[in-house]
């Protein structure tokens, strides 16, 4: 077979740049204390980092909105600090993805400034611009489609009398990627401009939402209750997309560019597929949230309400997404739990419970991420084993706009109501975005090590931080930090059966146990993860078989076949 690319291989480090370091004591992360970082980065054998929108932008989505695709954030630095980032990485040997955010601009884009104008400007068209209807002579929206964040997905622009459409916030106006002028300007600004500064490639926001269908009819009526319905079948996979993407694809295989595209709402094989052919030349891998939204609601608010899951959810997913990459199909795709929209895998998954539980449940959802096929990801503070804000946070410690939103929803709903005010904000403390974007936690000095000892970190940091920090644990041999180094070195080992082996379900009605098969031709592993506090019988004896194996990671000193302690993980080599 022709030789393996080296991002089918990668462990790849996000950093979201606002809660990594702080170089300057303003409380807000930055580039220069990233870049002090990278030999911390370096040290846990990661191949690449991809980086959080680092670009102009006012911060109304903490920079997925952005102002300016060729300049930075102030605060952050500048264009020569990701110079000086982007030789720093390859110094190391590691390569950098920056994010691509080309759905939508910041409605302070210099491009949106000129479209809202008039009906005249020569970029009206830039963007998607609708006259409004009317119902008993009061005006509405052309649509009935809702924001992402919530509320209606269509702005009134008073000055030149019409709606824009906003997916997401108000400050996101989409772009209209129909019109060819708009797509070469993107291409030119927010991709070739950073290309040609030698990055190797791109994390691509959203990216199955830009071809909307034309019609911009109604959605289906799924909610009731709500004025606004989520519209998902009009602008996720629409009738352009994979024809826009293969336009992009030819630029990106101009600097043979990596791209990984987020794909929410698409749980089809074969739609999934298409995107990440190699055929196709569209994109290299995907995020597919098929598991991350174990546990989440349905319809509005999806992101927000949480509702119960099994462990069988939970199997059937990741057999449902591990097919993209077990080397059946000329298609690839990724396995991570966390990122900055998802609240911390331990606090969804694991147990906080006692600090043993928490190193136990850390240590086996790190076996489980780490054992699936695909490019892997890690989230800052994943590999300390980071939790969610404490419960007890008052509600002016979240700051993401779509948590405030939810909010301000239920509040203005309800009238107040203390008890629906409490199940939202029980909602958001299990899953909010903001749980993600709490500062890293470095050391047991004031303030984390994130920031100055006297500064105002612009999120608080976590209560934990004096005990659970990543100096603490660099010196501890049995910390989360030093198992995750151990087996992001056992993966590299071993990639055939780690990155690229075929995943088989071995044991598909156990609720507590998760045990599976990864085979490749050299032999398989045998993963047997028990995702529950107590202690569980099984029978490895009999998924071990005949043939000679040994442990290459655990999470316990015992290794008795017949049973399983709490949240314990063990990852077994089988001869062929
Ligand atoms: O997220 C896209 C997206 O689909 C999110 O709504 C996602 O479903 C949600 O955040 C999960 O909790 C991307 C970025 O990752 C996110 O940070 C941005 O806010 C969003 O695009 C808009 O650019
Ligand atoms: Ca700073």
């Amino acid at each position: 077979s022709p030789q393996t690319p080296w991002w089918k291989n990668a462990s790849i480090y996000q950093i979201y740049p606002a809660s990594y370091k702080d170089s300057n004591g303003d409380g807000i992360g930055d580039l220069p204390g990233t870049i002090a970082k990278l030999d911390y980065i370096q040290s846990l054998g990661v191949d690449a980092i991809w980086l959080c929108p680092m670009y102009d932008s006012p911060q109304y989505d903490m920079g997925y909105d952005i102002s300016n695709y060729e300049d930075v954030y102030a605060p952050y630095g500048t264009v020569a600090d990701v110079e000086t980032l982007i030789a720093a990485c390859h110094d190391r040997g590691m390569r950098i993805l920056l994010d691509l955010v080309i759905n939508h601009t910041s409605h302070e884009h210099a491009w949106f400034k000129e479209s809202r104008v008039s009906k005249n400007s020569p970029k009206r068209d830039w963007y998607i611009w609708r006259p409004a209807r009317y119902e008993s002579g009061a005006r509405i929206p052309p649509n009935n489609w809702s924001s992402i964040f919530g509320g209606s997905a269509w702005e009134w622009d008073e000055d030149s009398q019409e709606y824009y459409l906003h997916l997401f916030a108000v400050q996101q106006p989409d772009l209209n990627w129909e019109n060819a002028e708009t797509r070469a300007a993107v291409y030119e600004s927010a991709m070739e401009f950073w290309l040609r500064k030698g990055i190797d490639g791109f994390r691509v926001d959203t990216v199955n939402m830009y071809s909307k269908d034309q019609s911009f009819c109604d959605a289906p009526v799924v909610d009731p209750e709500h004025e606004w319905q989520p519209a998902w079948s009009l602008f996720c996979n629409g009738p352009r997309i994979h024809e826009f993407l293969r336009e992009m694809g030819q630029i990106l295989l101009k600097y043979n560019a990596v791209t990984v595209g987020e794909l929410p709402n698409t749980r089809h094989f074969a739609d999934v597929l298409e995107y990440v052919s190699a055929k196709e030349q569209q994109l290299s891998m995907v995020f597919q949230f098929d598991i991350v939204d174990i546990g989440q609601g349905t319809g509005l608010r999806f992101n927000t309400v949480p509702r119960d899951w099994t462990l069988s959810d939970l199997r059937e997913r990741i057999a449902r997404t591990q097919k993209l990459s077990d080397g059946t199909t000329d298609g690839w795709s990724t396995t991570f739990l966390e990122n900055h929209d998802q609240a911390r895998c331990i606090s969804r998954w694991g147990s906080e419970k006692t600090p043993e539980l928490w190193q136990r449940s850390a240590k086996m959802l790190a076996m489980l991420v780490v054992s699936l096929s695909g490019t892997l990801y890690i989230y800052q503070g994943q590999e300390v084993g980071m939790v969610n804000a404490p419960t007890e946070w008052d509600i002016s410690e979240y700051k993401d706009l779509d948590s405030i939103n939810y909010y301000e929803f239920v509040k203005k709903k309800t009238g107040n109501n203390p008890v629906a005010l409490a199940k939202a904000k029980a909602a958001l403390a299990h899953l909010a975005r903001d749980h993600a974007r709490l500062p890293m936690q470095w050391d047991a000095s004031p303030n984390a090590g994130f920031t100055s000892e006297t500064a105002k970190p612009w999120m608080r940091v976590h209560d934990n931080y004096p005990t659970l920090n990543v100096k603490r644990q660099d010196l501890d041999p049995t910390s989360v930090l030093n198992f995750w180094r151990t087996l992001l070195r056992v993966r590299h080992e071993n990639m055939k059966l780690f990155a690229q082996g075929v995943f088989t379900d071995t044991d598909p009605s156990n609720e507590a146990v998760f045990i599976y098969e990864k085979g490749s031709d050299d032999g398989k592993l045998i993963v047997a993860l028990n995702f529950t506090g107590e202690k569980q019988s099984v029978n490895l004896a009999g998924h071990l078989g005949g043939a000679s194996y040994k442990i290459l990671v655990n999470n316990y000193e015992e290794e008795p076949l017949d049973a399983l302690q709490a949240y314990e993980g063990r990852i077994y080599f089988v001869e062929k």
